[in-house]
């Protein structure tokens, strides 16, 4: 019941901050400033990683098409939230959706302007430029009508994620991820870039979709033969162009699938209304925060300090963190069940904690140590004797 009522008090809140949203809508048009985090989402669409907490919403609410129409917020509501991993050298996301229909689909090799391709469908648009350089981003070379769709098809990348959706609850982690390359509207494809993003689940619970994925980041000499020698590594201060958006179809039997609304995280002026796909020009702006920018002040902890003993152990497990005041602790079986813990323990200077599992049958469990500032985990044997 507690669990129900935080829902209800969540989603309210939810639908709440959307009503605002919707009345005062507001151009996202800062610098969105990303976190780097120290311990990793589980990336299973679930939002309930200690890592989000911390991590700020950012709205998806300015619509692109219609230009300037207001949604209701059953039929639209979308935002999301950034990070970084240095240790990963990965971008994580997190997008939660509201949309009254889910319209499913991978239609992949499909020319978006003949109408029923990707973008007509229920889909997370990722739109990337790792140096913030803008300019247009479809071709590698001059277009071969009257207008040029740009000189270098990777100087941005912008992301089309399409996904089937699983029943209420389940999440699915396949997907096709489309964008636009080659050399002219004569000589063009649709590469999918799932490889870009190596973690992804997408689930539907309590009438939201979560979209959660990390993205790996290449710069403009991308090729798709060797990817690896333009993966950029992320360094905290550097300044990217980056927008989210969410192509909304509510009509599942429509063919061809037209999308209804694009919605963007950013403000762009009417003339404008759709060039992301196109052009860098328009994309919001980033910026990843190190560890030491005091946004996100991580008590750095020396992991390798942590005492645990003995291991095996007999029952009783000592344990000491050095320089850590207040953690929690954690215990997981084999098969990934929590089968102790134990909350806010706070740790005196020079003391260790004695953590008693004699209750637990013998076998190999993991330690999980954890606080704002840090997590660890380390496998412990329980070696009882009968
Ligand atoms: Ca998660
Ligand atoms: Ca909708
Ligand atoms: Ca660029
Ligand atoms: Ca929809």
């Amino acid at each position: 019941m507690k669990k129900l009522l935080i829902l209800l008090f969540y989603f309210t809140m939810a639908l709440l901050t959307a009503a605002h949203t919707f009345a005062t809508p507001l151009a996202q048009d800062d610098t969105v400033r990303v976190r780097e985090i120290a311990d990793l989402p589980v990336v299973d669409g679930k939002p309930d990683d200690r890592c989000w907490q911390d991590c700020t919403w950012q709205a998806i609410d300015q619509v692109w098409i219609e230009y300037g129409q207001t949604l209701d917020s059953t039929d639209f509501t979308g935002r999301y939230k950034i990070a970084w991993s240095s240790s990963t050298n990965l971008l994580y996301f997190l997008v939660e959706i509201v949309d009254d229909a889910f319209v499913d689909g991978y239609v992949y090799n499909s020319n978006p302007s003949q109408g029923g391709g990707y973008p007509d469908y229920d889909i997370v648009e990722v739109f990337i430029d790792h140096d913030k350089s803008g300019g247009l981003h479809v071709f590698d070379g001059i277009g071969n009508t009257a207008t040029n769709w740009g000189s270098n098809a990777e100087n941005a990348f912008s992301y089309h994620i399409a996904t089937d959706l699983m029943p209420d609850g389940q999440a699915t982690t396949e997907k096709v991820v489309c964008d636009i390359a080659g050399k002219n509207w004569g000589d063009y494809f649709i590469p999918d870039y799932s490889d870009h993003l190596p973690d992804f689940a997408m689930r539907q619970a309590e009438g939201k979709y979560i979209w959660e994925f990390s993205l790996q980041v290449y710069d403009h000499s991308y090729h798709a033969q060797n990817p690896s020698a333009s993966r950029v590594t992320l360094q905290p201060g550097d300044i990217m162009g980056l927008s989210l958006a969410y192509c909304d179809n509510d009509d599942p039997d429509e063919q061809p699938k037209k999308r209804d609304h694009f919605i963007g995280s950013v403000w762009v002026p009417e003339q404008a209304f759709n060039d992301h796909w196109k052009d860098a020009d328009g994309f919001g702006t980033i910026e990843l925060l190190g560890t030491s920018t005091g946004v996100n002040k991580y008590n750095e902890i020396d992991k390798a300090s942590i005492q645990v003993f003995p291991n095996p152990s007999y029952g009783t497990i000592h344990i000491r963190v050095p320089g850590a005041k207040e953690f929690d602790l954690a215990v997981y079986n084999l098969l990934g069940h929590k089968v102790y813990e134990k909350p806010s323990v706070k740790q005196e200077a020079s003391t260790h904690l004695a953590l008693t599992l004699s209750h637990l049958p013998n076998g190999l469990y993991f330690l999980n140590i954890r606080s704002d500032y840090f997590m660890v985990t380390r496998k412990i044997t329980l070696v009882k004797n009968k």
